[in-house]
């Protein structure tokens, strides 16, 4: 039989061992945590969330990661980050655990990552087929901001980059969507997890226009890659989407920066190392690091702002 692995950050874990952890962590920290649940897969598993708080009136940061299925690293660090907000002694870690409200998707993409741990690695949209031979569409392009504009993203539902038949055809899109409603106007900070090429993106993905927020965007993410370079030198680019990746519309960050007006909104592409997405074990806690350094670093930026 295969050994139930504990839960921790030298290998991966599936989407029921992380599951099963945020169970312990909220009931070990009843009165920090909160369980959310964001809504439901097309596959009907939960799209869990945490919120963690210590205190009434604090900023907030949100945190979605994994909405493309093969990027485990992204649901590793998220993981770890949490963890850390909760355990840490380092006061750097306390002060964003206690003056800064936190939501965390670990796992957005659920079906998609169950579908890479039971039968192809290197899946990456959601489990939905709209009435083709081809599966899935990309969460990021399935959003109802400048959808399908400027080919940055396949009209073909066998495309990686899927858009949908229609904005927010999937039922974890709709689902982030209406948990965003309430909320987003709150919303300080919103970082969206993928992997990999080391980038620190913003508005816009699906434009070379450039965005009212631009400059303060260039700085605190300017202060993130100095602080992803913190710990091993490793280099991320800085920039908007589509001037320094590539154009892709319809994506998630583009959506709630646009919806409610978040200053802070970012894309993190973390290290392949070239191993591209099948990024080994040994090298998550690196990446754990170095992205508590980055976070740390950009909201000491804003702060000063
Ligand atoms: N890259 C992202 C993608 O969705 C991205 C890049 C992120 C574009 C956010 C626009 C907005 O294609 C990966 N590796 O998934
Ligand atoms: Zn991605």
């Amino acid at each position: 039989a295969i050994q139930p692995r504990a839960f921790g950050w030298t290998a991966y874990n599936n989407y029921t061992e992380i599951y099963d952890w945020m169970d312990v962590l909220l009931e070990t920290y009843p009165t920090i945590l909160t369980g959310h649940i964001v809504g439901t897969t097309y596959q009907d598993r939960p799209i869990r969330a945490v919120k963690l708080s210590y205190k009434e009136g604090n900023p907030t940061i949100f945190i979605e990661s994994n909405i493309h299925a093969r990027e485990w690293i992204t649901s590793a660090t998220a993981t770890w980050f949490l963890n850390e907000l909760l355990t840490s002694t380092d006061p750097d870690i306390q002060d964003l655990a206690q003056n800064i409200d936190w939501y965390i998707i670990p796992v957005f993409n659920v079906d998609g990552f169950h579908y890479t741990h039971t039968t192809n690695r290197l899946w990456r949209k959601t489990r939905q087929n709209h009435a083709t031979v081809c599966f899935g569409t990309d969460g990021n392009r399935n959003f109802d901001f400048q959808w399908m504009v400027n080919n940055g993203a396949s009209t073909n539902p066998c495309s990686e980059t899927f858009a949908g038949p229609v904005p927010f055809s999937e039922p974890e899109t709709v689902a982030l969507r209406d948990f965003l409603e309430p909320l987003g106007s709150k919303i300080n900070m919103y970082l969206s997890f993928h992997s990999q090429g080391q980038y620190v993106l913003f508005p816009y993905g699906h434009s070379y226009e450039t965005t009212e927020y631009h400059d303060l965007l260039t700085e605190v993410g300017n202060a993130g890659a100095e602080g992803f370079a913190k710990y091993n030198n490793t280099i991320y680019r800085v920039g908007p989407t589509s001037s320094t990746l590539y154009i892709a519309s319809g994506t998630s960050v583009d959506w709630a920066f646009n919806e409610f007006n978040i200053p802070l909104a970012y894309t993190f592409e973390f290290i392949g190392l070239g191993y591209g997405f099948v990024l080994p074990p040994e090298h998550i806690l690196r990446n754990c690091y170095e992205t508590r350094d980055a976070i740390i670093a950009m909201v000491a930026r804003s702060r000063q702002l």
